[in-house]
């Protein structure tokens, strides 16, 4: 049905090693959305929510043992492992190709091939890049459907070209000793099979947009992260951009939706990106930023009218929720929306359940799929080709201790050690143990489709060839006290932190210089309408030196890892800040 000769051949070769009955390509428009979703609820796939409630809501329920990212099960498949890294899994091509061939040969027997184009990044855009996913589930197709741009505007975007990514998925028998993610960067290429979780399986997002796109980043001389993007507005009306990278159901979501508190009045946030930011230098010597998605695919459990009002509000029509509760009205509950559970209801699993029975209802890292056009604070920016400009880079994490609540890096190379060091308490986003402090260099640790050490050579060198790089900040909203409280507010409270982070930028206010950074002064923090005083931030800004040399040993431990990879400059940045920890 589409033209173009390279697609067609490469979807005929696939359907020669998968064998489906039927192979369906897809166009993009609203009448197959519908009629997709009729047959997914026919079969079960898919069930119908309240549509009086939740007008174009479904549920859909993953295997129980298909929840997750699998990051020990997911390859980046370079010539030789030294591209990959030591931090990637890695199998020889040939190996893979091999491995996984055997397993999705005849995987579609009896089973229709959808055939997805899509886009990732506005139509015309030179940050664009197209892809074509050939999947057997219409979970996926639905999906994609929100997270990208598809059908016919991104076969368009590909004219007679062959540049797309080939990424071929298919469910299989969810086994997950026959489960694998695999990326050949050099070949544009991803095979997953076994799976049916969002992470592992709609490829334009974790597989293309960060693991395929670091790797192009790299040759092509631009960024793919692991970042939200806001704007901020002022009540002047300038508006200035953030990019902000924490590691998987550490907030994102939340900060790029954010709604300013009653507090705080007269600025507003604009929502460009929740996850995904493609960055690349301007004419004007600065970083620019696109969302490469379209729509955003959020961590349920915790979002609530309190956490993130314009999620819940966004989620209430035309939504995919995945592995939540299900209650006797046709609605959706999940831990931490409200303090009404229903009396009784289907947990993730479809059993009976009750808030009694003490167990979770919904599944620790259930999500919801929202089309971006549906973000109520959506940036008039956010479809922009040429993006927008980004004036400070911000890392984050969740650490209970240690980490200040906001310092600013000394200049580029320092921000860069900053993020390649930045780590964080663990959560459910991957199966891993949740609650252990991870490295996680950039939040990129799971995405980064090449060997790290080279990944922190290219950040230094984009710095080098920006005139006007961002200023790179860190924040960590997750402080405790002693006895285990937050001490502070966060959640739409956290502007203030963008506000101060934004008067650096823009040289307006000063700051106290510490070894780690320079952080607030208490008295030109805008505390105004919260009732905490200048001695919180205090507090929160306390950098405790025995604490912090042993985070400066933790550090070098984790980046011995990368041997001669290890760019020089970052060796300096670690001497340098073990030396002011020193003398503090
Ligand atoms: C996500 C993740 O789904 O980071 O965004 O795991
Ligand atoms: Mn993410």
């Amino acid at each position: 049905m589409y033209k173009n000769k390279a697609v067609q051949e490469w979807v005929e070769e696939m359907a020669r090693l998968t064998k489906p009955d039927k192979i369906c390509w897809l166009e993009g428009t609203e009448e197959e959305r519908q009629r997709l979703t009729e047959e997914a609820l026919a079969t079960g796939e898919l069930i119908q929510l309240d549509q009086g409630k939740m007008p174009g809501c479904v549920l859909h329920r993953t295997a129980v043992n298909d929840v997750a990212r699998v990051e020990h099960l997911t390859f980046i498949c370079t010539p030789t492992r030294e591209e990959a890294g030591p931090t990637n899994n890695w199998m020889a091509p040939a190996e893979a190709y091999s491995k996984l061939g055997k397993i999705f040969d005849g995987s579609m027997r009896g089973r229709v091939m959808y055939v997805i184009p899509y886009l990732m990044g506005p139509p015309g855009s030179s940050f664009s890049r197209v892809g074509i996913e050939l999947t057997d589930s219409i979970y996926v197709v639905l999906n994609m459907g929100i997270m990208t741009r598809m059908g016919r505007v991104a076969m368009e975007h590909l004219g007679d070209g062959d540049d797309f990514n080939r990424g071929l998925h298919c469910t299989a028998d969810k086994d997950p000793d026959r489960r694998f993610i695999c990326h050949f960067p050099q070949d544009n290429t991803i095979w997953s099979v076994g799976s049916g979780y969002g992470g592992n399986v709609l490829l334009g997002k974790k597989c293309l947009a960060l693991r395929i796109a670091s790797y192009m980043g790299r040759h092509e001389g631009w960024l793919a992260e692991h970042m939200l993007i806001v704007g901020v507005e002022d009540p002047e009306g300038n508006v200035a951009y953030i990019a902000a990278a924490f590691p998987s159901a550490c907030g994102k979501t939340n900060l790029a939706l954010l709604r300013p508190p009653e507090t705080f009045p007269g600025y507003k946030v604009w929502t460009v990106g929740d996850d995904i930011a493609w960055m690349r230098i301007g004419e004007d010597g600065r970083l620019w930023a696109i969302n490469p998605e379209a729509g955003i695919f959020g961590v349920v459990p915790g979002t609530s009218y309190k956490t993130n009002p314009n999620a819940m509000q966004m989620i209430q029509k035309d939504t995919i929720f995945t592995n939540v509760v299900l209650t006797p009205e046709g609605t959706v509950w999940w831990e931490g929306m409200d303090d009404n559970p229903p009396k009784h209801g289907f947990d993730w699993q479809g059993r009976p359940w009750a808030p009694e029975s003490g167990k979770p209802g919904a599944q620790a890292n259930s999500r919801f799929t929202t089309p971006l056009r549906q973000v109520p604070t959506l940036s008039p920016e956010w479809d922009n080709p040429q993006g927008v400009p980004i004036s400070a880079i911000v890392f984050g994490g969740r650490r209970a201790k240690v980490a200040p609540l906001v310092y600013e890096s000394f200049n580029w190379e320092h921000g860069v050690y900053v993020g390649a060091t930045m780590a964080s308490e663990t959560t459910a986003a991957a199966t891993h143990d949740v609650g252990v402090v991870r490295r996680d260099p950039m939040a990129m640790l799971p995405f980064c489709g090449y060997n790290m050490g080279q990944y922190f050579h290219h950040w230094l060198e984009m710095g080098r060839r920006m005139e006007k790089p961002p200023q790179i900040f860190h924040v960590n909203w997750f402080r405790q006290n002693g006895d285990g409280g937050y001490l502070w507010p966060g959640y739409g409270e956290n502007l203030r932190v963008l506000k101060w982070i934004i008067d650096r930028c823009r040289g307006k206010i000063g700051a106290r210089e510490t070894p780690i950074g320079y952080v607030p002064h208490a008295n030109d923090f805008d505390l105004s309408g919260l009732n905490l005083t200048p001695a919180v931030i205090q507090e929160l800004s306390k950098i405790d030196r025995e604490a912090w040399q042993e985070e400066w040993r933790a550090q070098g431990e984790f980046l011995k890892k990368f041997g001669d990879d290890l760019p020089a400059e970052l060796r300096r940045e670690y001497q340098s800040l073990g030396e002011r920890i020193k003398m503090e």
